[in-house]
């Protein structure tokens, strides 16, 4: 009475997703941001660059999603861009994140 095994696929299901983080203003804020996406369960890899104000991250999608990462960069004190347009608001100080820590 032995059932087949089920057909497990060995490709491992990540994804990647790109977006904009802003905020950010100096090489702490973006440390802050990989390690807190990083920290996420379900996240392989995460990489920020201030100078994009981009952040790209690998991860299981099963785990987690692009709706738990923003909320992930928000928690951390940034904003995350995804399907807003408002270009504008550019972080001007590093006051949030020195008052943050
Ligand atoms: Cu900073």
């Amino acid at each position: 009475m032995s059932q087949p095994a089920p057909p497990t696929a060995p490709t491992t299901a990540t994804q990647t997703a790109e977006f904009t983080v802003q905020g950010m203003t100096c090489a702490a804020c973006t440390a802050r941001v990989e390690r807190g996406l990083n920290a996420t369960p379900g996240v392989t890899g995460a990489s920020v660059n201030l100078a994009t104000e981009r952040a790209h991250v690998t991860f299981d999608p099963a785990l987690t999603s692009l709706r738990d990462l923003s909320a992930r960069v928000r928690d951390l004190g940034y904003e995350p861009l995804s399907a807003r347009a408002d270009l504008s608001v550019q972080g001007m100080t590093c006051a949030a994140c020195t008052a943050r820590v």
